[in-house]
């Protein structure tokens, strides 16, 4: 049998390049890049992107060989549609060439620069939002700015070239998933700033726009088996595919440089004044139950978020969350019906094509529980309210991050701060002694939650029994 041919892209004609984006992972080509192929192909405009990795060249190895086409894979319970997506013009690894990806993010040309960098990227403390000047890569990048290594410092040292060739800002887009993430951005790329040029920082204030947006796709980790039945169906190998759901949804702040940009709403997106509400009800109604299911499922043996919401102890879990704890705390947007979401979230967890490994959802649990989780908490207890689920969420976390299962075989933990975890847990004693260590990690637990005592004795609580009965026993306790 001939070998399968490898994907290849069409002749249709290229388009300028007038977006870096940051982060090629798969949420980006499985989100992004096909809204803005669609937006060019509906309303037209020079909005080809050039993306950058900022640490592996794995997926340029796998793209490069495919001029940068790729198939999206849209996984529903009837079945797979496949799409190849021709947005992305060119990717570049940024630290073989540091250069080249400075030049480009300062090139007239580019109008925008967006980022899916997961909420590491931004180098920031997630319980307070603010820059950390003291992560090594930020310090680097605060010297060396022909070669920075993150995100931020390549915003801004790209920003101060164009200020000082007079050439006008691009806007600045996060698509992660954090509060308030345009102003968040805003405030550690002006942090940066000021640490390095003040004329600069002031420049920036008054050019720079940072719309906020919700972006919403779940986007599964490609893995062999999906490479391999996509070449059984379509006949050609593509190693830089992405699977995904049916689903999506994309909120933007309408608030770009000079109105620069492509026609998403004419494709779906919504274009906002305000996304505040939209990104909170995503962030807590989807993602908190998101990271309580990946905690306490993978606790409880299962591999993924639908085997999870399979057991109906779970399903009783999630239902108590957005009805007695979540939705309490989340104004509805305009235009939502939060009962009609949270039940097609359901819907969407027991896509049984979508295999969303509870391990995946797990990591980098200190960058994600005070978005998703804690501050839910603070919500509730400022009203009185009791948070039995949020309580366990955040127990599963912690005996989590302990890094040893149910049977005793170790796991995985990825997690920036994963070695301080694993250290604050083994080193402290009985497990009263383990939740109150674990609380006392400020970069998760703001001082006055951590020390709040309907909080602490809900989550010892909580935690006592996960160590005791077992997570699955646990939930199917929960009432
Ligand atoms: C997930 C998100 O991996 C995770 O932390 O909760 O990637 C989730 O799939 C997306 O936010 C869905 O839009």
């Amino acid at each position: 049998m001939p070998a399968n041919p490898l994907l290849t892209r069409s002749d249709a004609p290229r388009p300028k390049v007038g977006i870096v984006h940051l982060g090629p992972g798969a949420f980006f080509r499985a989100f992004n890049a096909p809204y803005t192929a669609e937006a060019m192909a509906k309303s037209g405009g020079d909005w080809g992107i050039l993306t950058v990795s900022l640490r592996s060249a794995d997926i340029r190895d796998k793209l490069k060989p495919q001029d940068c086409a790729y198939t999206a894979v849209e996984l529903a319970p009837e079945g797979a549609e496949y799409t190849v997506v021709e947005a992305i013009e060119d990717i570049l690894v940024a630290p073989e060439n540091p250069g080249a990806v400075l030049d480009a993010m300062a090139d007239p040309q580019v109008k925008i620069v967006s980022t899916t960098i997961t909420e590491k990227g931004y180098c920031h403390n997630p319980a307070t939002g603010e820059l950390l000047l003291d992560h090594p890569d930020i310090a680097h990048d605060l010297t060396h700015s022909d070669a920075p290594k993150s995100a931020i410092g390549y915003i801004v040292h790209a920003l101060n070239r164009r200020r000082l060739a007079g050439v006008a800002p691009f806007t600045m887009m996060p698509c992660d998933n954090l509060p308030n993430n345009g102003p968040l951005t805003r405030s550690v790329v002006l942090g940066f700033a000021r640490a390095l040029d003040a004329d600069l920082a002031t420049w920036i204030e008054a050019n720079v726009r940072f719309p906020a947006t919700m972006v919403d796709r779940i986007t599964p980790a490609t893995t062999q088996a999906d490479v391999d039945a996509l070449t059984a169906a379509q006949g050609y190998i593509d190693n830089a595919c992405v699977m995904h759901e049916p689903f999506r949804q994309w909120v933007i702040e309408d608030d770009f440089v000079n109105g620069d940009r492509p026609d998403w709403g004419g494709v779906g997106a919504q274009l906002v004044r305000d996304v505040e509400a939209f990104e909170l009800m995503k962030l807590r109604c989807l993602n908190g139950t998101h990271s309580t299911l990946a905690y306490l499922g993978y606790l409880a043996g299962y591999e993924t978020i639908s085997e999870t919401v399979a057991d109906p102890a779970f399903v009783n879990l999630i239902n108590s969350l957005w009805e007695n704890e979540i939705t309490p705390t989340v104004p509805q947007p305009e235009g939502e019906d939060l009962l009609a979401y949270c039940a097609a979230l359901l819907k969407r967890y027991q896509n049984p094509s979508i295999r969303h490994r509870t391990w995946q959802i797990a990591m980098d649990g200190s960058q994600k529980l005070p978005q998703r989780l804690l501050g839910t908490v603070a919500d509730n207890l400022a009203a009185g309210r009791d948070i039995p689920g949020l309580a366990l969420g955040v127990a599963g976390w912690m005996r989590y991050i302990g890094g040893v299962d149910e049977k005793g075989a170790l796991i995985e933990v990825k997690d920036p701060l994963s070695d301080r975890l694993r250290a604050t847990y083994d080193s402290s004693g009985d497990p009263e002694e383990k939740v109150v260590a674990l609380l006392n990690i400020k970069e998760v637990f703001a001082p006055d939650l951590a020390n709040n005592t309907v909080f602490r004795r809900a989550v010892t609580q909580a935690f006592l029994r996960l160590c005791h009965d077992g997570a699955r026993a646990t939930v199917q306790g929960f009432s």
